[in-house]
């Protein structure tokens, strides 16, 4: 009798600490359920507004990225390393003094910026990969036009330390409204596990001033084993990255492996988990790891899987397509489309394949002054097309 009493007594201990455990399990999935990436249902590409499709200008080798000048014509980066400028649709020569870049595989001269204050100071921001096949990486430099060519040309940080695969450079630019400038560093593909750690730059998010320097309020500054550039950590190979001022958001797109794309919105100090978290698996198949969220890891805020390869990402804020304000705008390079991510305030509501009939890789999209939005196509002919109001 007695042991059955003291059996009873056990099994309703068990019980008791079941229901409770059960209930923090409850409540702990719940709490994480509540911060999994964004629903985004497909929309029907009808559901843009209206456009008409111009081409602007061919013969591009590889564009990668496309800038505004003040007075209409654009800048354009060819991954091959040279920089042309376009004007009225006709293609300039090289522009003579770019550095030299170390192109192979994804490597090459990338992102082209103008400072903020450009009509003021005439800086223009670029990076490039940079080095050799034993040691290379992602750099920044500046320079100034004048006529076909660049002056003025200043290198203003190198990602380190070097490494040996001509792949993962991340490399895009931004610049935050306090004239700061994140650039992204991709994980080197060989070198993921290093994304997680603080002592090196690779698969992080890099905040700068304008000349290079190192902001002061940077959130690792003075830590030891941190290096003081980091601003985020755990990314793979983030290759969009704008400010969204009306959020006040900085989000990013980074390439997951197969499956895994992501946007993520940035906030100074975080992880958002690669490779330790990821909805996506190794291009063999295989599992990089069994988890999907980790206590202090960020959840993507669009999670892409299958992968649709996003290689550049802007939001538009401009006057042509009122109807798509404060949405965002990826360009695919696998799924040869652009990506349109529809929102209602700070929430995602659905999110729609355009330009699939084109069939090519787009490697950038930017929305110029008056509100168009250009693109540029992946391929050794590659094109520059504007999307305008019909
Ligand atoms: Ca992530």
């Amino acid at each position: 009798m007695q042991n059955v009493i003291k059996h009873r007594s056990i099994v309703t201990a068990l019980i008791v600490c079941t229901v409770i455990l059960s209930f923090f399990n409850i409540e702990a999935v719940s709490a994480k359920s509540n911060n999994k990436p964004q629903a985004a249902p497909m929309l029907d590409a009808k559901a843009f507004p209206a456009f008409k499709l111009v081409q602007v200008t061919s013969g591009l080798s590889h564009p990668w990225a496309i800038a505004f000048l003040p007075d209409n014509r654009l800048l354009v980066t060819e991954r091959s390393g040279n920089l042309r400028i376009v004007e009225q649709g006709k293609l300039s020569a090289p522009v003579e003094n770019v550095p030299a870049s170390y192109v192979r595989s994804q490597g090459g001269l990338m992102d082209v910026v103008l400072h903020p204050d450009y009509k003021n100071n005439g800086w223009i921001y670029l990076t490039h990969a940079y080095g050799d096949a034993d040691k290379n990486a992602t750099r920044l430099f500046r320079a100034k036009l004048k006529d076909n060519a660049l002056v003025d040309v200043q290198t203003l940080f190198t990602v380190s330390p070097m490494k040996d695969t001509p792949v993962h450079y991340g490399g895009r630019i931004t610049f935050l409204p306090d004239n700061t400038l994140v650039l992204t560093s991709g994980d080197g593909f060989d070198y993921r596990e290093e994304a997680q750690k603080l002592d090196n730059l690779l698969g992080k998010m890099i905040r700068l001033n304008d000349d290079g320097t190192i902001p002061t309020d940077n959130p690792f500054v003075g830590q030891a084993g941190k290096r003081d550039e980091i601003w985020s950590y755990g990314h793979r190979n983030p290759q969009g990255i704008v400010y969204d001022a009306q959020r006040k958001w900085l989000v990013s797109n980074e390439h997951g492996p197969k499956g895994g794309d992501e946007i993520n919105i940035i906030t100074a100090g975080k992880n958002y988990g690669w490779p330790v978290i990821t909805y996506g698996r190794d291009y063999s198949g295989a599992i990089i790891s069994p988890y999907t969220e980790y206590d202090g890891m960020q959840q993507p805020f669009v999670d892409w899987t299958p992968s649709i390869a996003p290689s550049s990402l802007t939001v538009y804020q401009g006057n042509m397509f009122p109807e798509i304000n404060g949405d965002y705008l990826a360009s695919a390079l696998k799924y040869r489309e652009l990506r349109w991510v529809k929102m209602q305030g700070n929430k995602v509501v659905g999110q729609a394949s355009l330009l699939k009939d084109l069939g090519e890789r787009i490697r950038d999209v930017n929305v110029a002054p008056d509100g168009a939005i250009y693109i540029a196509t992946d391929s050794t002919n590659g094109k520059i097309y504007k999307l305008i109001k019909h």
